[in-house]
């Protein structure tokens, strides 16, 4: 299997986040991805390959006009009031307030576009994210050419981006653009597997009317969970996409009898609905030593994943989410794709 890397994403480093109150180090950093490229290296997954430039123009079938025009003008605007650290949204539009009049500066237009204070914007982040982005797109063209698998390693992830906002560490919602790639390119059906810790509630917005891509999401209940308000067993889709999201919210606690239990539905859902091509977000913060999560997999667990999803025969897209357990991200992220391929 095939790795699309960018050195762009190491440009997207140096901001904080605010957990538990405090103001912390962000757990999103680049070794994450170097973690993880070397571990591709060291079991010789396969060749490392840089991203072609594809632009935005995929980014736009699923993107808002005037949300990419923000995330590409957002440091410029922001280091343009003479602040240096990391631009973050402290205001939001919830119910009650207006979104009919957009803001003029730069602090109201990050309120605007965000979900939450987690994505933090500096000198690097439209480069990596447009990098993260090509990363996604170059693997999805391996795929289309015949490929079996590939994998884009994508910094910064993408699946609580939606069509209109950032938040979670997310800008451009990469697996999201590759599926409606695929589609654009003649694929009728696409099938998204989203097996992060996090509800994917971006690529869930992106999709929710369609019945072309089925959305799959096995994760952390909202009741409990990061992000709250999207990501519950009755959310099915809507009109013609009714039936076409499928979410599987687990408790605290939840361990690889439970969870592959889970997988193993979504599987045969996906089965049934017989894709040109499987997206999978391929998040591996559901590892027991997550530091910033609770269900309690294991690295042997991350192979038997990977073989469940390979038994679905089809052509599969892996698109790297999230996971900060650092030290052994490499080892679970990579053992998916090795269990995959049955090595
Ligand atoms: C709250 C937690 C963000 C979760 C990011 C993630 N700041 N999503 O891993 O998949
Ligand atoms: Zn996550």
């Amino acid at each position: 299997m095939k790795t699309i890397y960018s050195t762009a994403h190491l440009g997207h480093t140096g901001y904080f986040e605010v957990a538990g109150g405090v103001m912390t180090p962000g757990f999103e950093k680049p070794v994450r991805a170097e973690y993880i490229r070397a571990r591709v290296e060291a079991v010789a997954l396969g060749p490392i390959l840089p991203p072609q430039a594809h632009g935005l123009a995929a980014a736009h079938r699923v993107h808002d006009a005037g949300y990419l025009e923000f995330l590409s003008r957002a440091w410029e605007m922001w280091s343009a009031t003479d602040r240096h650290t990391a631009a973050l949204p402290m205001c939001w539009p919830v119910p009650g307030l207006r979104r009919d009049v957009p803001p003029a500066c730069i602090d109201g237009l990050l309120g605007y576009y965000s979900l939450d204070a987690g994505a933090p914007i500096v000198a690097g982040t439209w480069a990596a994210v447009q990098g993260s982005l090509d990363c996604a797109l170059t693997a999805a063209t391996l795929v289309k050419g015949g490929e079996r698998s590939a994998f884009a390693l994508c910094r910064p992830p993408g699946h609580h981006t939606g069509s209109a906002f950032m938040g979670g560490y997310c800008f451009i919602n990469n697996a999201a653009v590759a599926a409606q790639w695929f589609r654009d390119q003649g694929a009728g059906r696409v099938a998204i597997l989203d097996v992060d810790y996090h509800h994917g509630n971006g690529t869930q917005e992106m999709f929710y009317d369609r019945p072309d891509v089925l959305v799959l999401n096995i994760h952390g209940d909202p009741l409990t969970e990061y992000p709250f308000f999207l990501g519950h067993a009755d959310e099915r889709g809507a009109g013609a996409g009714e039936g076409f999201n499928v979410n599987y919210p687990l408790p605290f606690g939840t361990t690889y009898a439970a969870w592959g239990a889970a997988l193993d539905d979504a599987c045969n859902k996906v089965a049934a609905f017989a894709p040109d091509v499987v997206v999978v977000s391929l998040g591996v913060d559901t590892f027991e030593k997550d530091p910033i999560s609770h269900f309690k997999l294991k690295t042997e667990d991350y192979p038997r994943m990977g073989a469940r999803i390979a038994g679905l025969g089809l052509p599969t897209l892996f698109v790297m989410e999230g996971g900060y357990a650092v030290a052994e991200i490499g080892v679970n992220a990579v053992g998916v794709l090795a269990g995959f391929e049955d090595r």
